[in-house]
């Protein structure tokens, strides 16, 4: 594993090293009471010992719950709090776009009060800045790491037994903790990791995921890992100091596979094509892409300015519930187009199908849905079997007995067998490639003493692929200014994280709703996209909140 941090320090790690420290750790964890069954939540940026600490939980059979670092200690608190954690690995902090992000803090203000299961907090040594360390709770890694012993034996697992939790949004206020098991879990990302990416012994692999994220768990650690990659992990973000930052490591290490989003693409597109130039990137030679639909325009600059037109494109559609990749080319042998995944993964039966279960015709748009069984799908949500059964299985009927997966993505299939992603059908946005809800967003909104109202969509955005509108209605106390709208966006930061801090928030003196009461989101849509109405206004309750808001 090759480690970049963010102002331009290095390591790096031998599978033996690797090896060792997971022991090491592992050793930690259960001197500090961490059992088998248990779960502990991992708060870091990306460092290395964020991937170490996945490999200690793994190693003797506790579950971790990663969550991403940009997380807010609020979203941070409810994750533990679902999740039981006994334990919380963070950092002291991590370097993200040249400042240091205080993570330990954010734990300290996560568990502070109702989070009883957290007993211990692991902490790793990053930045080295000032830490206040609760007595009798706090440890330090690097001081319990001196004794700790480099041999420590698995734990032996069934294949059902629970590897992770791993929280994402969904379409109530409540992120779920979607289930992932021993066995499936890593036969999946590993057969896809190394179909996929053609994975040889010379070949430097680099996904500039997140670990926090589904695609950091399966295509940074266990899918590199278990096939014996060598593996970039960097820490920091393009930024304004350093737009070349990313195609620096491409050069230095002599990346030859390359994963990342549509969002950093068009990024990159912005601040131009000087840097890519500027760098040798002829090592390169499988780039890919995941997280949202990718606008052929993104594709083409991928495929000519840095794949230097020689560069197959493997666009991996799949999600945290899939584990691994559902519709993804073989690189070589897939024909691509750009903006199509291609096609199923082999073993993979998926369909476009009505919302009675029924196919629909070539380039007709309907749902998609996978038919047979994986062996990495989720096994339930965690602790709630119910929600698990209805969110995938019940929203579309099973045809003669056979449970359809519903994706919660539309899609349409064309002429050549063809998958072509068009996003979301339920009220899941897709923010620079992150999944977030819609009543997750309204949830903190009206968490505000400010809020009466609140009605979240998303519109179009040109970077971000999707940002969020929000509209709100104030208790009568209030006041519309521009003071309180930032301050609205700021609280919206402080109970999500600044992933979801709205793009605009506009005042409403009423949000449209049926009459039966159910907030119309189709015309707010409209509404925040800038275009007219469409379709039915006749279960309107009260119309003249739509001519106020147009005038809006
Ligand atoms: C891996 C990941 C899942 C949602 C999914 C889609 C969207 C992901 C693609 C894509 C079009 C792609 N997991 N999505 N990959 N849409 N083409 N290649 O992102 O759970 O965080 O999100 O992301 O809407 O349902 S996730």
């Amino acid at each position: 594993m090759i480690w970049e941090g963010e102002p331009g320090d290095s390591r790096s790690l031998t599978y033996a090293q690797l090896h060792e420290e997971g022991c090491q750790m592992a050793n930690v964890i259960k001197d500090l009471g961490v059992k088998k069954g248990d779960r502990v939540g991992i708060y870091m940026p990306m460092i290395p010992e964020a991937a170490i600490a996945m490999l200690a939980c793994a190693r003797i059979g506790a579950a971790h719950s990663v969550v991403f670092g940009g997380f807010s200690s609020e979203a941070l608190k409810a994750r533990l709090q679902d999740a039981e954690a006994k334990l919380v690995i963070t950092a002291d902090g991590g370097w993200r776009k040249d400042k240091i992000v205080p993570v330990k803090d954010a734990v300290d203000k996560a568990i502070a009060s109702d989070v009883p299961s957290v007993t211990n907090v692991l902490v790793v040594q990053r930045t080295k800045q000032e830490l206040e360390m609760q007595a009798g709770r706090d440890v330090w890694w690097h001081e319990l790491k001196e004794n700790a012993s480099k041999e420590c034996p698995a734990e032996p697992m069934d294949s059902e037994d629970l590897l992770f939790v791993l929280y994402t949004s969904g379409t109530t206020g409540k992120p779920k903790g979607v289930v992932h098991t021993t066995g499936g879990y890593n036969l999946y990302t590993h057969m896809t990791f190394k179909w996929t990416f053609d994975i040889k012994d010379d070949d430097v692999y680099w996904c500039t995921a997140d670990v926090g994220w589904i695609t950091g768990h399966s295509y940074i650690v266990y899918g590199p890992l278990s096939n014996g990659a060598t593996t970039v992990m960097y820490e920091g973000a393009p930024r304004p100091s350093n737009p070349g930052c990313f195609w620096d490591v491409v050069e230095k290490y002599g990346v030859t596979i390359f994963y990342t989003a549509p969002t950093a693409i068009r990024a990159f597109i912005k601040m131009g094509d000087e840097h890519p130039n500027k760098r040798d990137l002829s090592s390169l030679r499988i780039l890919g892409t995941v997280g949202e639909p990718i606008n052929p325009e993104a594709w083409m600059w991928y495929h000519k300015v840095i794949g230097n037109e020689k560069c197959p494109i493997v666009d991996t559609w799949w999600q945290t519930e899939t584990g691994g990749f559902m519709l993804t080319p073989i690189p070589g042998a897939t024909p691509t187009k750009p903006g199509s995944a291609t096609l199923p993964f082999p073993g993979i039966i998926a369909d476009i199908v009505d919302l009675e279960g029924n196919p629909v015709e070539d380039n007709e748009g309907g749902y998609l849905v996978i038919k047979h069984p994986w062996p990495s799908m989720m096994r339930t949500v965690y602790k709630n079997d119910d929600r698990f059964r209805s969110t995938y299985w019940e929203h579309i009927p099973p045809k003669d007995g056979n449970y359809l997966y519903f994706a919660g993505d539309g899609a349409r299939r064309d002429e050549d067998g063809y998958y072509w992603v068009m996003g979301r059908v339920d009220d899941v946005m897709n923010i620079s490639g992150h999944r977030l809800g819609t009543m997750e967003v309204e949830s903190a909104l009206v968490s505000h003493p400010a809020v009466a109202e609140a009605a979240v969509v998303s519109r179009p955005d040109e970077l971000k692929g999707e940002d969020v509108y929000a509209f709100v209605t104030l208790e009568g106390s209030y006041d519309e200014s521009d003071e309180l709208k930032q301050e609205l966006k700021q609280h919206v930061v402080q109970e999500i994280g600044a992933i979801a801090r709205p793009g605009e928030i506009r005042f409403a003196d009423a949000l449209p709703k049926t009459r039966s009461g159910k907030i119309i989101r189709r015309f707010l849509r409209n509404l925040a996209a800038g275009e007219d109405l469409v379709g039915d206004i006749s279960t309107m309750e009260d119309l003249s909140v739509l001519d106020k808001l147009r005038q809006g």
